[in-house]
């Protein structure tokens, strides 16, 4: 593969970009004070993915909505500091495909246990859509899927792996997307878990 590919109008995947083995230790440095968890969504229902936020701002859902907060409900203390090994990551990556001076207030981690997957969706809670959102791939491999402006239709498929990461801007940054079930690795079974991270500018 290119190093950079433009995948779909305005979203860039840079393919083997970053060594993942400095980003899982700083999830579990996380994740021991801001544990991974599922969240309740509005509709009633636990996310299957679990997830924890480093940063200013970490993005929550429970029956009253989605939203960015800048404690963690669970322990009620702020949330960890993004590291930063991560705000230069993210930085870097949206540099890379042309935007500059993307300073993200809010980094998601989402944890894929085997069979996992998310639904489709857009991403719209946060104040600014110019800025882009840059996410990264950890661990076990998958599809991710990418619909367009609407969620009905056949999505495009793309794969991906650890290291690879990938940059939404301009018009690619309202669509629907989804990550299709998250499979086990025969080759390597002590791989048990898919990461992402997601940086945005929340505020
Ligand atoms: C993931 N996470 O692989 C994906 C990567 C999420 C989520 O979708 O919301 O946590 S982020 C892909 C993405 C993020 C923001 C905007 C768009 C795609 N987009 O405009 O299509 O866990
Ligand atoms: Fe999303």
């Amino acid at each position: 593969r290119p190093e950079i590919e433009e995948i779909y109008p305005e979203v860039w995947v840079l393919a083997n970009y970053v060594k993942t083995i400095p980003l899982i230790e700083k999830i579990q440095t996380i994740d021991a004070s801001a544990p991974f968890r599922q969240m309740m969504t509005p509709m009633g229902y636990l996310t299957q993915v679990s997830m924890t936020n480093c940063g200013n701002w970490g993005w929550v859902s429970d029956q009253s909505g989605y939203r960015y907060e800048a404690h963690d409900p669970l322990t009620e203390q702020a949330w960890p500091n993004m590291p930063k090994i991560f705000q230069k990551l993210a930085t870097r990556a949206a540099d890379a495909v042309g935007f500059a001076d993307f300073i993200p207030d809010a980094c998601l981690i989402n944890r894929y246990d085997i069979g996992n997957k998310m639904g489709a969706h857009k991403d719209k809670d946060e104040s600014d859509f110019r800025w882009p959102i840059v996410s990264v791939s950890i661990g076990l491999s998958t599809e991710f899927q990418i619909y367009g402006k609407a969620r009905r239709g056949k999505p495009i498929n793309y794969q991906l792996h650890d290291g690879d990461v990938m940059v939404w801007g301009g018009e690619s940054r309202l669509i629907y997307h989804g990550v299709k079930t998250v499979k086990a690795d025969k080759q390597n079974l002590s791989n048990h878990y898919r990461y992402n991270l997601t940086f945005r500018k929340a505020k």
